[in-house]
């Protein structure tokens, strides 16, 4: 350094009049990296920047929406007192106000169309204090079946695939560490390098270790890029893929009998048809050749060690759960799974995409991963709440069933908390609609977002820099976010305000709680002996160990590094194999003469989900501004668009006005728009509402579209 800039950074030095730093965690994805926000005081001016921290799964690492996070927590624009609208205004209140409000019209909607007229939306990007307290809030404060939440749309196709084959679901079932050693990894319909940014090292580790990569995906991604194999699929036909690699395994018997017979069964079913299908089907179905399927067969059946990654690519689809499923069969029939550098990974989406799912926030379920509808679990759920079992609403249905009875009106109000359903759920001028007939919405977020824009009442919640809690990140490793920057305005943390609402339902009783700690300590006690036992973990623990994976069943327990590795978690300790037909789907979206082209969607780098955060970050909203459609040139050249113009893309079920942007790395017959934007961007306009029957997933990865030049 010369002697000016040492100069120079001595004067910035003294100038730095204090400084602050806060511990915190991303408030985005599921790798939830640990980091610090440092806060400088110059002349009479705050600044702030975010570092990174050490720890197992994040290693310190950010990417750009991690450092810039902290420009939408302390952005102007939050809301920071409760919003009543009066007249279709929105008009700042007091808590009080706010309060009565919601006990005057939560009672006499109760009363005039029972208790089930409520209803309740959450989120997988709150804390496990508070997810565990929303089903909790929605069952006991309420007494309303109806809950059910964001996290629908996200991962439960593979928690349902998990579930039937393994008998439990944690995203991973391995630790990242055994990532690099592995020989042989399939990403299938992931980008992790654009969706988890901090989690490549462990895969260019791998891959400089010799590790065979290979991606499934229509579109070339960063990920894609990593490959050594890039399959550019048809959308929506992933299971004959696996079909077509399961096939060519068993004839070039790769398989591992002695594990196939011990530990799974089915086997002989999944058999038999997948050999009674012709490789001809599946090339006209995948659009993959046969060479190359035969390539991925062999080299995954004859490494030693492998793992299979999936994601939302072939999640989304309304054979989602079944898609997932013939990849597992993959993994049983090589008995790559319950060892060393072998195993499945549903890659976690949100921040808390893992642990929101395991404590209640679904509409048949119970904390610890227990069932609502079995006997048993209701008695102990019921004891540790101490209400009659008699007492607890049995199941409702799935996010997007519930705007449907919000539609035919026997849901008519709802309290929504941490989501953005009319941008992110399908077919969304439906849901839009379909709220708006609503007696009585309540939305709580940071922001005005466009879902609460239709909102009776919105309320202030306190942003990630704020509010201190747990919350399981991609490996299943429960993390302590600890949050100390003083509280905005007049926001508060979820779980408070869950509380002053029950209070005030006169359910005190069970919500007095003073820190979302004595709240975690009654989610171990209501998790223990459950499938996902957090029971043996304090926040002290969290803290000094820096995270602890699930289960873990006592204060001696150190965690579950590795799931599976003596049996799965079935009664009879076998996995289930599925014999998966991928014609069997009558419905799923064709290419006609309207409709010619394929539509998918996704994510780019910058944003997050609906956007509301990061197009409240300057930094982020700079990246990317717009929507866009990404289209092949010579698919374009045939409709007649140029390159960075606006399109019209319609569906069946509506339209947008997206600018194109031109690729040869998408396949000529697909067209992909990401879903971070609003109103005539808004590519869930386009998407089809039918559902996976299983896990009740929307096909947000393939719809058929037509489009034009505006
Ligand atoms: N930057 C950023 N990161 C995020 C998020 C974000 O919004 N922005 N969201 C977080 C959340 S909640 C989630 S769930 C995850 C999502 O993480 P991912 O699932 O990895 O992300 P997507 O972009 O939705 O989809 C992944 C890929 O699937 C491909 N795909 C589409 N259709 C098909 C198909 O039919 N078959 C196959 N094989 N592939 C297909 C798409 O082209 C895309 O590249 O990311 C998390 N991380
Ligand atoms: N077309 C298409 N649609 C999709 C997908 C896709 O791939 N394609 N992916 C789906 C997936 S995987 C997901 S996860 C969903 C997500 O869909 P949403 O849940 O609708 O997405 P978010 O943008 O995360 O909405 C969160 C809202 O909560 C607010 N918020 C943030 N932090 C807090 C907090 O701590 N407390 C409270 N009360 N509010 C907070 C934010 O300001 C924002 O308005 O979208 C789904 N929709
Ligand atoms: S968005 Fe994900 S990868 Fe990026 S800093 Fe946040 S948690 Fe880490
Ligand atoms: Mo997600």
């Amino acid at each position: 350094m010369t002697d000016l800039m040492l100069r120079y950074f001595r004067e910035k030095q003294q100038k730095v009049q204090s400084e602050k730093v806060y511990e915190t965690q991303c408030p985005f994805c599921s790798m939830q990296c640990k980091m610090q926000l440092i806060e400088q005081k110059i002349i009479s001016r705050k600044q702030y920047k975010t570092i990174g921290q050490d720890n197992p799964t994040s290693e310190g690492r950010l990417c750009v929406k991690g450092l810039n996070a902290h420009q939408h927590a302390l952005n102007q624009e939050r809301i920071t007192k409760p919003l009543l609208k009066i007249n279709g205004q929105f008009v700042p209140v007091s808590w009080q106000v706010a309060l009565d409000t919601i006990q005057e019209r939560f009672t006499s909607i109760q009363k005039k169309d029972g208790k089930n007229a409520l209803s309740v939306y959450g989120s997988a990007s709150i804390t496990n204090e508070e997810a565990y307290l929303l089903g909790k809030f929605a069952r006991v404060a309420l007494g309303t079946k109806y809950i059910d939440y964001n996290g629908r749309l996200c991962m439960s196709s593979a928690a349902t695939a998990a579930n039937q084959t393994f008998g439990l679901d944690r995203g991973f079932t391995n630790s990242l560490t055994e990532v690099p050693n592995t020989r042989v990894i399939i990403l299938a319909g992931t980008n992790i390098a654009e969706c988890q940014p901090t989690i490549m090292p462990y895969f260019q580790q791998a891959k400089e270790n010799g590790a065979y990569i290979i991606a499934i995906d229509p579109r070339e991604t960063k990920t894609t890029q990593l490959a050594d194999l890039h399959l550019k699929i048809k959308p929506g036909s992933d299971i004959a893929l696996a079909n077509g690699i399961l096939k060519m395994i068993i004839e070039a018997n790769f398989i591992d009998h002695t594990f196939v017979s011990e530990r799974t069964h089915h086997y002989k079913e999944v058999k038999d048809y997948v050999t009674s299908i012709t490789m001809k089907e599946i090339v006209t179905d995948t659009g993959i050749t046969e060479k190359e399927i035969r390539q991925v067969a062999h080299i995954f059946g004859s490494e030693p060690s492998g793992m299979i990654f999936t994601a939302r690519g072939i999640e989304q689809q309304i054979n989602g759960t079944e898609t997932v499923r013939a990849f597992l069969n993959l993994l049983l029939a090589t008995g790559k799974i319950g060892k060393r550098y072998s195993g499945y990974a549903a890659i976690t989406g949100q921040g808390n995409g893992q642990g929101a799912r395991e404590h209640g926030q679904k509409a048949d379920q119970l904390p610890g991963y227990r069932s609502i509808e079995n006997i048993e679990h209701r008695r102990y759920i019921a004891k540790v709440w101490g209400i009659d079992e008699k007492d607890l609403p049995k199941k409702g249905v799935s996010a997007f069933e519930m705007f449907e009875k919000v539609d035919q009106k026997e849901i008519t109000s709802m309290l929504i908390m941490c989501s953005n359903p009319i941008v992110s759920s399908p077919n969304a001028n439906f849901v839009r609609k379909a709220l708006m007939k609503l007696k009585f919405l309540m939305v709580v977020d940071l922001y005005l977002s466009e879902t609460a824009q239709l909102a009776d009442l919105v309320l202030p919640s306190t942003s990630y820099l704020e509010d201190e809690g747990t919350l399981t990140n991609v490996e299943g490793r429960v993390l302590l976010r600890e949050a100390s920057f003083p509280i905005q305005g007049e926001a508060k943390h979820d779980w408070q305000i869950l509380c002053e609402i029950a209070n005030k339902l006169g359910k005190k009783k069970h919500f007095s709680y003073q820190s979302s700690e004595e709240i975690f300590d009654e989610l171990r006690l209501a998790s223990k002996g459950g499938k996902a036992d957090y029971s043996g973990m304090t926040y002290k623990r969290l803290r000094k160990e820096k995270g602890i994976l699930w289960p873990c069943r006592g204060e001696n327990d150190p965690g579950t590094v590795r799931l599976f590795e003596d049996e799965f978690a079935h009664d009879d300790g076998k996995a289930q194999m599925a014999l998966v037909k991928h014609d069997s789907l009558k419905q799923k979206p064709t290419l006609t003469d309207d409709y010619p082209l394929f539509l998918t969607t996704g994510r780019v780098m910058s944003h997050y989900l609906t956007g509301v955060q990061t197009r409240n970050s300057s930094a982020l909203a700079a990246i990317n501004f717009e929507a866009y459609l990404e289209i092949h040139p010579q698919t374009a050249k045939i409709y007649g668009i140029k390159d960075k113009e606006l399109v019209r893309v319609s569906s069946e079920k509506g339209w947008i006005i997206v600018r194109s942007q031109f690729s040869s790395a998408i396949r000529k017959d697909t067209v992909f728009v990401p879903f971070h934007w609003t109103e005539n961007q808004n590519v869930n306009r386009l998407v089809d509402d039918q559902l996976d029957p299983f896990s009740k997933m929307p096909g947000f990865k393939l719809g058929v579209v037509r489009i034009q030049p505006l």
